[in-house]
């Protein structure tokens, strides 16, 4: 029977890090279901972060990106020896886990289940993608552009939907580069270089250094010591080379 498993045993190349992205299934139906505020809902946000903080705890990768429906996990240290099933599958099995934990735990969203009829049980996918290090930093840089052209294209959506309806306002919005969507908001007076951090940049979780103070009951002196913990970091800066530096992310050369 094992050798009807024929990919059982695809691993990732050997030295690779990988970023392992996850994405809620059919998201756009169960922000409906769930009456999510648009064109962000901080609810929504806080559960997916809280995800991923539980992630980082179990799994500790080195950063975890995340924004709309999806999360971007960068491992240097490979769980299951790089197997790519077993990657997949636990990853969006965990977060469908968690998330789904924090959707039940919400008193605002609990009340909201029952409505989720016709979306049965909330789902992930995930993919694994084996990656060096400048290409982890492009494709990071990338995802955060992604996640700025997602929060013009959002406000000017449902800004316009206001204005014109639903099928007009995604017609006037074919093909519209930033700079004229920026436009088109800044001349509704929506500055939206002024929209909460998290909105234009995600969200991310990765290790700081803390530090501690204590007493040496033998020594009797004060002692200070440093310690790793998540940080979820709402107010990101743009990524570059000094933020994966600055974050231990990548060795100072
Ligand atoms: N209202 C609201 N919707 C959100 C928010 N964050 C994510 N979403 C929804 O999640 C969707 C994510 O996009 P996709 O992943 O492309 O769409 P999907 O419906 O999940 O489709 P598949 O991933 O292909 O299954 C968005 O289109 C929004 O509908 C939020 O803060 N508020
Ligand atoms: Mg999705």
């Amino acid at each position: 029977m094992k050798d009807s498993e024929i990919y059982s045993n695809l691993r990732v190349p050997q030295g690779s890090r990988i970023i392992i992205r996850v994405d809620g299934r059919n998201f756009s139906k169960l922000a409906l279901r769930l009456d999510l505020e648009n064109p962000y809902d901080m609810d929504f946000v806080r559960m997916m972060a809280a995800s991923c903080k539980d992630l980082f705890i179990e799994f500790s990768p080195s950063l975890i990106y995340t924004f709309s429906d999806e999360i971007n996990i960068l491992l240097d240290e490979l769980p299951f020896s790089g197997r790519v099933e077993k990657l997949n599958s636990v990853f969006a099995s965990f977060i469908t886990g968690s998330f789904t934990r924090e959707v039940y735990q919400s008193e605002r969203f609990s009340k909201q289940l029952e409505k989720l009829n016709d979306y049965k049980s909330i789902s992930f996918d995930s993919r694994v993608i084996p990656i060096d290090t400048d290409g982890m930093m492009a494709y990071f840089k990338e995802k955060q552009n992604e996640a700025w052209g997602n929060c013009l294209n959002s406000y000017a959506y449902w800004t316009l939907l206001k204005e014109y309806g639903k099928e007009m306002a995604a017609q006037l919005l074919k093909g519209k580069k930033k700079q004229e969507l920026h436009d088109l908001l800044f001349k509704r007076d929506i500055h939206i270089t002024d929209a909460p951090t998290w909105q234009r940049r995600g969200v991310a979780v990765y290790r700081e250094k803390i530090t501690v103070e204590g007493y040496n009951p033998i020594k009797q002196e004060d002692v200070v010591s440093h310690r790793w913990k998540p940080y979820v970091d709402w107010d990101l800066p743009l990524f570059n080379r000094e933020f994966f530096l600055s974050k231990g992310i990548i060795p100072d050369e």
